[in-house]
């Protein structure tokens, strides 16, 4: 057993259990939520490193606290690594995740009131983007564009309509539950014909922006591009927020003093190392793999019945009308699913009727799977799993063939920072 576990087995067993019960978890299923992903054993170590123990309030070379020459360069070599995967001028490793991100983003750049133009939160826009729900969405005025659940399209024409209409300080893109990609120059030339900025999202395809497997806002001129680091990208839970420099002082006046104290240097530390491995020539195979694997699973459920929400995928997700494929709603079928070992998360579909708690679909997505080294007969194996659950109609012995094979075929993909560390049994 490394001293990395010696301490936790011996102080806390309680935390030690649920510890080796999650990395059991992790093994043993395919973990499908698009936004997870099995970070580096390299960023394991990091999070777990002394760099937690440091306060850096402030920036490199001005900062509030001493003794900050490695954090200073830490820092200092995400920014670049930043800068030059993702095509920006400045960025901001700092954010401790997706939300505060986006907070410090509007808080930066807008003034409370201001109208912002975003994807709807059932078409798969997000939380983040000024939901009902969301702080965001009380301090500013949200006005929703929708997309054409057949095909996905957005139609510009009426979105320019709707611009000229609200006149947005900001036109908002990016997404968490839409499969498809997105026309960024469509979206800057409407925002440049009502003077609004425009601000991408990209946390949940960020690591297939840098592999260059999907289109980079920044190359279309946005303003502003925020992805948080550990989804496609594999990295610690963090945020990236990219801008021109003639955004960085606003930005970084907004993250800090703004919106946050210290920032995790441990995590930084990580995001650094994130950076560095996404600009290689095997994270790009990675990427091309994701998106390859979830065409395959995508058509492997639908030959099967499910119905997916626009027919299919240009991206890593895809989201499964359950309602209209099985009559299961989507806590029903995440239930099933979790049955045989597989995890994915409830979801609404465009205009969704259901609740949020009991909506009509499920949310899939391959980046885990394919971290794991699973390719095309897995995700077609995968597919028939699911289908088969989802059709079983609570048929016990069917459920315990499936969780069983599909346990089998997870112990051929270890799972990175699992099998690195031994554990105690
Ligand atoms: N929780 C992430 C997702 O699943 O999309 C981001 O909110």
């Amino acid at each position: 057993m490394p001293s990395f576990y010696n301490e936790l087995f011996i102080n806390d067993q309680e935390i030690a259990a649920a510890l080796i019960g999650e990395e059991r978890r992790q093994q043993d299923g395919v973990e499908l939520i698009p936004s997870e992903n099995y970070t580096y054993p390299e960023v394991l170590e990091l999070l777990g490193s002394v760099f937690t123990n440091k306060y850096s309030e402030g920036y490199p070379g001005r900062r509030y606290y001493g003794g900050q020459q490695y954090t200073d360069s830490i820092e200092n070599l995400a920014r670049q690594r930043a800068c030059s995967l993702f095509r920006a001028e400045h960025a901001n490793v700092q954010p401790l995740s997706g939300s505060p991100m986006n907070q410090a983003v509007y808080l930066g750049l807008l003034q409370p009131g201001d109208t912002i133009l975003a994807m709807d939160l059932s078409h798969g826009g997000h939380l983040t983007h000024g939901a009902p729900v969301s702080h965001m969405g009380r301090l500013f005025n949200l006005v929703r564009y929708k997309t054409a659940p057949s095909n996905g399209a957005i139609d510009f024409d009426e979105l320019r309509a709707i611009a000229r209409e609200a006149r947005p300080k900001m036109v908002l893109c990016g997404y968490s539950s839409y499969p498809r990609d997105l026309d960024y120059a469509a979206f800057k030339s409407i925002a440049d014909e009502v003077g609004a900025l425009t601000m991408a999202d990209v946390s949940h395809y960020g690591g297939l922006v840098a592999a260059n497997v999907m289109r980079n806002p920044l190359d279309a001129g946005f303003d502003i591009m925020t992805t948080t680091s550990h989804k496609t990208l594999r990295g610690p839970r963090g945020g990236i927020i990219l801008c021109r420099k003639e955004n960085a002082g606003r930005i970084d006046a907004s993250v800090f003093p703004g919106l946050q104290g210290g920032p995790h240097m441990n995590v930084v530390a990580g995001i650094a190392v994130t950076l560095k491995k996404a600009a290689t020539s095997d994270f790009q195979v990675y990427a091309r793999q994701v998106l390859h694997n979830a065409k395959v699973l995508a058509g492997a459920l639908m030959e099967r019945g499910m119905k997916l929400v626009t027919d299919g995928t240009d991206n890593h997700m895809m989201v499964v009308d359950t309602v209209a494929s099985v009559g299961l709603d989507g806590r029903a079928a995440e239930d099933v699913l979790d049955a045989i070992a597989i995890t994915t998360n409830k979801q609404v579909i465009p205009d969704d009727p259901r609740p949020p708690l009991r909506p009509s679909g499920i949310r899939l997505g391959t980046p885990a799977a394919t971290t794991r080294g699973m390719g095309d007969p897995e995700m077609r194996r995968i597919g028939e799993f699911i289908a088969g659950a989802l059709q079983a109609n609570g048929d016990d012995a069917v459920v315990a063939r499936l969780r069983s094979e599909c346990i089998e075929m997870c112990r051929a993909f270890p799972v990175p920072g699992v099998v690195s560390r031994s554990r105690p049994n």
